[in-house]
């Protein structure tokens, strides 16, 4: 979705009345960093003191069903918040998203315009990183992301709504790119023939993790399936990962998915959107990092063939987003945000480039695996 006209700020001040909260209107503004949701922080005067909550717009063009993703993200939350309570933890609404209802009791407000929102409280004392810092901070993302994975292993209920349904199937991810290089209604391929050329080369990959799953090697799980790491709020004070984000794609996928976007997101030396290429690399201390923090709360419902997996995975999944920015590019913008007219293509790119620094360290990355599993 290119952003490059800026779009009208929405009326803010009308659409928090819907939630069923007290307090004088202050401010609003844009927040965050997110590719797909409207995000604002809204500030009110309660009591004389400024109280700051999130109020999301979610993007209709991705989330088609909206009740049933609001009835995932209120069982999720539910769920997580009494496992955290139970487990002696204090600062609970630091530790989960807790939905603010609407005035009359529902998840979600529906604007005149048929937009639809939900407000959190705001996390305060906690940030998101979109490029990782160090190994703390990877270990610390990863660490929460298992345990946020650990926390579902027994939620209650029916299967959980599939939001996006084949969110993760690579296979259909790249059918979806030959047919955008094949339609080409902008007429781009020319302009990304190399980057077409190194995906179509890499078409092996995509049915690993399927053909797996499918002879019954990998279990479905409950799993996260956006665990960029900016998805997990990171504790001022501690360098801990507080509290996992983002919770549209929680439904059944496989664990591996997890990790891998993980590695993705968080080795990287650059931005996802650097320009630079030669500053893009996968940086080991920080996969090392992840693999400990991950491990450490994972390790106990993980099978070997999971474990053996994990280093292919953060290929497979940077494969794979570098190949829905490609199609998107191809496509027209039509599903990511963007902020000018090639920024797709330098997100796949930038993500392509990865990949081969990742086939370059694949050795190194499988024997750091290796060490941290055998302990
Ligand atoms: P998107 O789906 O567009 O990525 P997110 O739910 O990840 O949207 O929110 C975008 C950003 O807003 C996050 O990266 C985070 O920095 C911030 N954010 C989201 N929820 C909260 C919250 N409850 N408290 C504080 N900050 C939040
Ligand atoms: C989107 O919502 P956000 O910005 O955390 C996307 C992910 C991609 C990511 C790439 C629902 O994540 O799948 O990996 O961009 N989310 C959806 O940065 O498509
Ligand atoms: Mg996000």
């Amino acid at each position: 979705m290119s952003l490059a006209v800026p779009p009208v700020l929405p009326d803010l001040a009308t659409v928090i009345r819907a939630f069923a909260l007290h307090g004088r209107y202050e401010s609003g503004e844009p927040y965050g960093s997110g590719h797909i949701n409207d995000t604002f922080v809204i500030t009110l005067d309660q009591a004389g003191r400024p109280v700051r909550y999130i109020l999301q717009r979610i993007n209709p063009r991705v989330f088609k069903n909206v009740p049933a993703l609001m009835d995932n993200i209120a069982r999720v939350t539910a769920h997580a918040g009494r496992r955290t309570e139970q487990m002696g933890a204090r600062d609970l609404s630091r530790r989960t998203l807790t939905l603010v209802p609407t005035r009359e009791g529902q998840p979600h407000h529906v604007d005149a315009a048929g937009g639809s929102w939900r407000c959190y409280l705001f996390i305060e004392g906690a940030r998101t990183y979109d490029v990782i810092e160090g190994p703390r901070q990877a270990a610390a993302g990863a660490r929460a992301f298992g345990e946020f994975q650990q926390l579902l292993v027994d939620l209650p209920g029916p299967r959980l709504h599939e939001t996006i349904p084949f969110f993760h199937d690579t296979r259909r991810r790249f059918d979806a790119l030959q047919r955008a290089i094949a339609a080409d209604v902008r007429q781009r391929a020319s302009v990304a023939r190399a980057d077409i050329a190194f995906a179509l080369e890499r078409e092996p990959m995509v049915d690993v993790l399927l053909g797996l799953h499918r002879r019954g090697e990998l279990p479905e799980r409950i799993t996260h399936n956006d665990t960029k790491l900016n998805n997990v709020m990171i504790d001022d004070a501690t360098g801990e990962g507080l509290c996992v984000i983002d919770l549209d794609t929680v439904m059944p996928g496989l664990a591996l998915y997890d990790f891998g976007d993980m590695v993705r997101s968080a080795t990287n030396a650059a931005a996802e959107d650097e320009t630079a290429l030669n500053r893009v690399q996968a940086r080991l201390p920080i996969f090392e990092a992840l693999v400990e923090g991950y491990l450490g709360a994972a390790r106990s419902f993980l099978t070997n063939v999971e474990i053996a997996h994990l280093a292919f995975a953060g290929r497979l999944i940077t494969f794979e987003i570098g190949i829905r920015f490609l199609a998107d590019y191809l496509d027209g913008d039509v599903y990511f945000k963007t902020r000018r007219p090639e920024h797709n293509l330098d997100r796949a790119r930038n993500q392509f480039a990865l990949v081969r620094n990742m086939e370059a360290q694949q050795d190194a990355m499988e024997k750091i695996v290796m060490k941290h599993a055998g302990s």
